[in-house]
Parts: C-alpha cells; sequence; structure tokens
C-alpha cells in the first residue's frame, strides 16, 4: 500500500515534470506552418496549430540500413550537431518511430512528387520527409533546416527551444535545373571556397555548379596529356596574381562534394574563343604556330583556337576525356561564346565537331547561345545570356534551353551605381530585377516546354575573395533559386521581400557576407 503522503508526492513530480516538459518546448509565438519565410517557396502548405519540439533526446530514423540513406542522415545531423548540441543518433526502424524524433523515408510519398520532390509532414509527434529519391529527401532537408530557428546554423551549442510549426508541406520544383556558375578562371578560388558556394547555395536547392574552368586568363584543372595546360596556363589571373589550378585529385574531391549536396558539377572548357590560356601553353593550338603570352587583363573576344589544325581536335578530345572521367553529372559545357576572331565559316563546322566528341563521350554538351549558329546536335542545350535571336534559333532545331539572361541572372552586375565590385554592362541588377521574372515569358518565342532551366552567373573579373563572391551572391540567389523552383503563379516580389528579409539572420548565422538591399526589410 503506498501512503497518502507518498502518492501525493509522486502525483506533484508527475504535475511539475509535465508542466517543465511544456515549459522547455513552448514557442514563443503562435505556431503556424504558413506564415513561414521558406526559400524557394514550397508549392502547398497546410498548417495545424501545433507544433513538433526537438528534444535532446530525438534520433533521426532511417527506414532502412542503406548507405543512401545512411549517409543523408548523416548530413541531416551534421547540420544539426552543432547548435542543438543534441547526439541526434541515426537508426533503422521498420514501421513506424515512437515520439519526439525524425524519420527520413524512401516509401509511401507520391510519384506525382517526381525525383527531387517530397513531403514534410510535421506532428506533435514526429517529423517525417518522405520522397522517391534521396534527392527529393535532400530538398526537404533544406525546408527543414528552415522551418527552425535561424540560430539552427551556428556553429556553436545555442540554448534554445528547437520548435517547428506542425502541419504539412508538398513541394517539388517547376524547373530541374537550378543552376550556379563560378568563374574560377578571372579569379581562382580554392577547393574550400568552392566547398563553401556548394554550402551556401543548396540552402536554396540549387542543384548545379557550373564551374568556368578556361578562359584567356587562366586553365584551372590538371589534364594529364596536356600538363602544360594547368602548369604554366594556370599560374596567373586579372592583375597579375598567382592563379592556381585543380590537380585531378582535388577535382575529384569537388565533384564528390557537390554530389553529397546534390549539386552536380557541370565543367566548362571554353572555346574556340577564350582560350589565350591554352595558346599561351601550346604552340601548336595557335595559327601562327606561336605561343602567345600569358594575359592578366580583362579584354574579351581576342583569342582563338586554330581551327583547322587536326592538331586542335586531339586537344579538344584529350581534354574532354579526361574531364568525362571526372565528370559523374551528364554536361560538358564547350563555351562558345565571343569567338571574336575566328571566321564564322570556321567557328561553325567547329563547334558541331566539338559537339560530336562530346557525345561520343557520352555525354551531353552545353555551349553559351552563340553555338545555335552551328547545328545543334539532339540533345545539346544552348545557354541563353545576351542574343534572344541564338536563343530562337536554337528552339527552331528543336533544342532546349537553359536561361542565364544576363540583365538578370549576371549576378556579377552591381546592384546600383554605389556598387564598389561588379559589371554594368548588362545593367544594375537590384534585389527585385534579379527576381522578378518568369523565364517561360521573358522572350517572344521562348516557353515553359523550352526550358530547363535557369543559372545565376558570377564572373570575377571583379572579384578576388570569398566576401566579394558572397557579397554580389547574396541575397540575389535565393530569388534566382525562387525564379527555378516554385511555380511562376505563386511568385510575386511584395510578398517575396518580407520573406527574404527574415533571411538575414539566416545569412548572419551562416556568416554571410550579404548586400544589405533598401528595398528588402530586414528583420535581424
Ligand atoms: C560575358 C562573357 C564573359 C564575361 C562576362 C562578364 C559570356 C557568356 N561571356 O558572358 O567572358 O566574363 O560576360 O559579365
Amino acid at each position: 500500500m503506498i501512503k497518502k503522503r507518498t502518492l501525493s508526492r509522486i502525483i506533484s513530480v508527475m504535475i511539475i515534470a509535465v508542466i517543465l516538459f511544456q515549459i522547455s518546448c513552448k514557442p514563443e509565438t503562435p505556431t503556424d506552418l504558413t506564415k513561414e519565410n521558406v526559400i524557394p517557396k514550397p508549392l502547398t502548405v497546410a498548417a495545424t496549430g501545433d507544433y513538433f519540439c526537438l528534444g535532446k533526446k530525438a534520433s533521426i530514423y532511417i527506414q532502412e540500413e542503406t548507405d543512401e540513406l545512411k549517409s543523408i542522415a548523416e548530413y541531416l545531423a551534421g547540420r544539426l550537431r552543432p547548435a542543438t548540441g543534441f547526439p541526434l543518433e541515426i537508426k533503422a526502424v521498420s514501421g513506424t518511430p515512437g515520439k519526439g524524433n525524425i524519420y527520413l523515408t524512401l516509401s509511401g510519398a507520391d510519384a506525382s512528387l517526381g525525383d527531387e520532390g517530397y513531403s514534410l509532414t510535421i506532428t506533435k509527434k514526429l517529423v517525417t520527409i518522405a520522397a522517391n529519391k534521396s534527392a527529393g529527401l535532400f530538398n526537404g532537408i533544406q525546408t527543414l533546416r528552415q522551418l527552425l530557428p535561424a540560430n539552427i546554423e551556428m556553429s556553436s551549442v545555442q540554448d534554445l527551444d528547437w520548435h517547428i510549426p506542425g502541419g504539412t508541406i508538398t513541394d517539388y520544383p517547376a524547373y530541374n535545373y537550378r543552376g550556379v556558375m563560378l568563374d574560377v578562371t578571372r579569379h581562382f578560388f580554392t577547393v574550400e571556397e568552392v566547398k563553401r558556394v556548394i554550402d551556401l547555395v543548396s540552402v536554396y536547392k540549387i542543384n548545379h555548379l557550373h564551374l568556368h574552368l578556361s578562359d584567356d586568363q587562366g586553365w584551372r584543372v590538371e589534364i594529364k596529356s596536356w600538363p602544360n595546360l594547368a602548369l604554366y596556363g594556370g599560374k596567373t589571373e586579372v592583375g597579375g596574381g598567382v592563379g592556381g589550378s585543380y590537380t585531378q585529385e582535388q577535382y575529384g574531391e569537388l565533384v564528390k562534394y557537390a554530389d553529397a549536396h546534390f549539386v552536380t558539377i557541370v565543367p566548362e572548357i571554353d572555346m574556340p574563343g577564350h582560350t589565350n590560356a591554352a595558346l599561351a601553353s601550346y604552340p601548336d593550338l595557335n595559327i601562327s604556330g606561336k605561343a602567345t603570352e600569358l594575359y592578366t587583363g580583362t579584354e574579351v573576344g581576342f583569342s582563338t583556337l586554330a581551327t583547322k589544325k587536326e592538331i586542335t581536335y586531339k586537344f579538344v578530345e584529350d581534354v574532354f576525356r579526361e574531364l568525362a572521367s571526372m565528370t559523374s553529372g551528364p554536361y560538358l559545357h564547350i563555351g562558345g561564346d565571343e569567338s571574336h576572331v575566328t571566321k564564322k565559316e570556321d567557328y561553325i563546322p567547329f563547334v558541331e565537331r566539338v559537339q560530336d566528341i562530346v557525345i561520343k563521350l557520352g555525354k551531353t554538351p552545353i555551349g553559351w547561345d552563340e553555338i545555335s549558329l552551328g547545328k545543334l546536335r539532339p540533345g545539346s542545350v544552348a545557354q541563353y545570356w545576351s542574343s534572344a535571336e541564338n536563343a530562337n534559333k536554337a528552339v527552331s532545331q528543336g533544342a532546349k534551353l537553359l536561361m542565364s539572361p544576363a540583365s538578370r541572372a549576371y549576378i556579377d552586375m552591381k546592384y546600383d551605381s554605389t556598387t564598389a565590385i561588379g559589371y554594368t554592362w548588362a545593367g544594375l541588377i537590384e534585389v527585385d530585377k534579379a527576381y522578378n521574372w518568369d523565364p517561360a515569358t521573358l522572350e517572344p518565342g521562348i516557353g515553359r516546354e523550352n526550358i530547363i532551366g535557369i543559372e545565376a552567373a558570377l564572373w570575377t573579373e571583379t572579384i578576388t575573395n570569398m566576401e566579394e563572391i558572397e557579397f554580389l551572391t547574396f541575397p540575389r540567389l535565393p530569388g534566382l533559386a525562387e525564379v527555378g523552383w516554385s511555380h511562376s503563379s505563386l511568385r510575386n516580389w511584395d510578398e517575396y521581400k518580407i520573406r527574404l528579409g527574415n533571411h538575414a539572420k539566416r545569412f548572419n548565422a551562416l556568416e554571410i557576407n550579404y548586400y544589405p538591399s533598401k528595398l528588402v526589410p530586414w528583420v535581424e
């Protein structure tokens, strides 16, 4: 028999425990999932009004112990452990996990979510991300990160209640290709810097990183059959700095890192123009047979490969063969822009033959919009950057377009006349201008069905370090990511700018050096 006094003690301890549990998980503000500031905007959001609290006993459950699920759960744990300080063990479970946990599953998702879509269900008891493919789980994880307090992005333990508003999000992208291009030629950026770019853009569900690896000012990747390209052609950069290049091991490490973030690397070797670094490294590639000098200026359009020499095609084949063997994704970018000193009658057969070389290697060619002057091979993609006429030529040949209109998507342009770095040739691009356009209606003759997606391009003539990369990329990139991900009927600048303003706390936690545009109501 329990004594009356003991019984009442037990009851009061239990009441206190219940109160404490509630206090420790009590949100400060009313919770409404539909009022959260997720970027890119999800397709559908339904709120329940309650919330989930992530506590120190939480585990990350996966539906079975596959390497694929384990590594994605590890990724999620890696994002959540530093700020929560929780162990967040990873466990496999058959059936539904118990209370207070996160569950990642590849079964039960609707087929209409496709390869990249996900559903995220938050109840008092459990957070469940369901998808058809692990890319979808990864995207769901990015949404989950944004539903947690911004301090979840801090690298040290934060004393906070980690609550998430209840409800269900169902989401999939409007376009399959959402990219960022980084020019590592005009200024060279290290493996660590490129990894940080991958970290930051994958928060916004960007899934391609196009690396501009060769130009007049530098060759940035080791090619074993043509070693001077990197050894000599990689020596310098704009302004005469030391330059640099990736060894094949380093390049492979980047591809692996990107793959783990569901980002496909698209390597570009620009040709037949923009080739001075190669022309300086190998005399045979020149029409004159004489090597040029290394170049550290910013002019464009003065160089060309000798398109009539067979050695040039041996070079192209060797370079693309080595690159293809290090490339996990489908695309090899062949450049093709601004070949102002290549005669048109030489340019056309050249880009046609180069496409054939890429296709023979089992890859899909992409080139800047000028390549549509020649015959585009079935499957080739043209990247629209400046000429709507060229883009239309590509469409009339049945080719698909990647949309990078310079006046919207060139994030090397200045925000306004006071921006210290950046170019102005395509206009000033304030945050609203980068956001307020629809790829499917931008140019007459180019519709939704002609487009694989969008890409923001960061050329680096004026950019020398990571802080500057971040300044021009943020906050335009989240907006461009939304242009690519969110269905255009859901997008509206006045509503978007409020969501964006709420990301200041996340930018700060991630230590992103962003441009505090006056057009955005920042909430610090
Ligand atoms: C152009 C040019 C690049 C420049 C960039 C600067 C393309 C496709 N070719 O874009 O070489 O770096 O503008 O904004």
